[in-house]
């Protein structure tokens, strides 16, 4: 499997997804970093984005609004202000495919403008304009799933069968971003954990990877320190390194093409251990 990107110099790059690659996640909202102006702000993000790089990720994944549960919309100049400035800078000083992670079809548009090669939209190209402004753009999207509204959706997560329902959202959405225009393979999936799901119905689905090949497209899963973890272990989110790691390794196993992670050194290691398994699993068979 891979995904064809396409460069600022309008070249193509291919994006290797026959292993799966670790995505290292950039938050530059105001809370990830101290308040020291604007420069120190891009300054620490590049440096942030040059040590995953450095560590192993294939893909930094970009983002100036934060979807936690709980938190607050942030403008469309606001958001920009804080995604393209960095933007613009990894992608002219960094070997590294970059995603933009918005639900914006504005900043989608000035975001591929400015280097960026993917679009990661937790909100499935559900908001206003996003659909076309990704067929124009003609860039590969991350369709995740989601129950709800980020401020809303840990309230009451309400499934029959969380992995069917999922499945058939995903489905549901391939079908609309093909009519809209988009080629199919340039979607990716992803089954959204913690967006509006328990504890127990994010485990269902990390147990039912497998199952999101069905598709043949490219599976994204993105658990790293999340509260599926903390709720599990009873801990902070500096306490929740081996429990994303262990989470990372059944995902790895089962398939995943790509690992949405803060924690990119200790997850390529985990990469590496699982391709070495898999390599002699692999011989055992022949
Ligand atoms: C995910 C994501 C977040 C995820 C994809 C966090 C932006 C919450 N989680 N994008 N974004 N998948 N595709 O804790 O699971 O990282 S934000």
């Amino acid at each position: 499997m891979q995904l064809n990107l396409v460069t600022n110099s309008s070249r193509v790059k291919i994006l290797d997804l026959s292993q799966p690659v670790v995505m290292g996640i950039l938050n530059v909202t105001p809370d990830s970093f101290s308040d020291g102006g604007q420069y120190y702000a891009l300054d620490t993000a590049f440096k942030q984005a040059q040590k995953m790089v450095a560590d192993g990720a294939k893909i930094i994944d970009i983002g100036g609004e934060s979807t936690r549960p709980g938190a607050s919309a942030v403008s469309l100049e606001e958001e920009l202000a804080r995604v393209i400035p960095i933007i613009k800078r990894v992608s002219t000083q960094l070997d590294v495919v970059i995603s933009i992670d918005t639900s914006k079809a504005q900043v989608m548009r000035e975001a591929i403008a400015a280097g960026a090669h993917i679009i990661n939209d937790v909100r499935a190209l559900q908001q206003e304009g996003a659909l076309q402004a990704a067929a124009e753009l003609a860039v590969p999207v991350c369709i995740m799933h989601m129950q709800g509204q980020p401020s809303t959706m840990q309230d009451a997560p309400n499934y029959q069968d969380v992995t069917a329902e999922v499945v058939a959202f995903l489905q549901q959405r391939i079908a609309d971003c093909v009519n809209a225009g988009i080629k199919r393979d340039n979607i990716i999936l992803d089954p959204g954990f913690g967006f509006g799901k328990t504890l127990e119905q994010n485990y269902q689905l990390l147990a039912d990877t497998r199952v999101f090949h069905q598709f043949g497209l490219p599976v994204l899963i993105g658990v790293s320190r999340k509260s599926m973890i903390g709720n599990l272990l009873q801990c902070d989110e500096s306490q929740r390194l081996a429990g994303s790691l262990a989470c990372a390794t059944a995902a790895a196993i089962d398939g995943a093409q790509i690992l949405r992670v803060h924690d990119v050194r200790e997850t390529a290691d985990v990469l590496a251990v699982v391709a070495q398994l898999a390599k002699h699993a692999l011989n055992n068979k022949q």
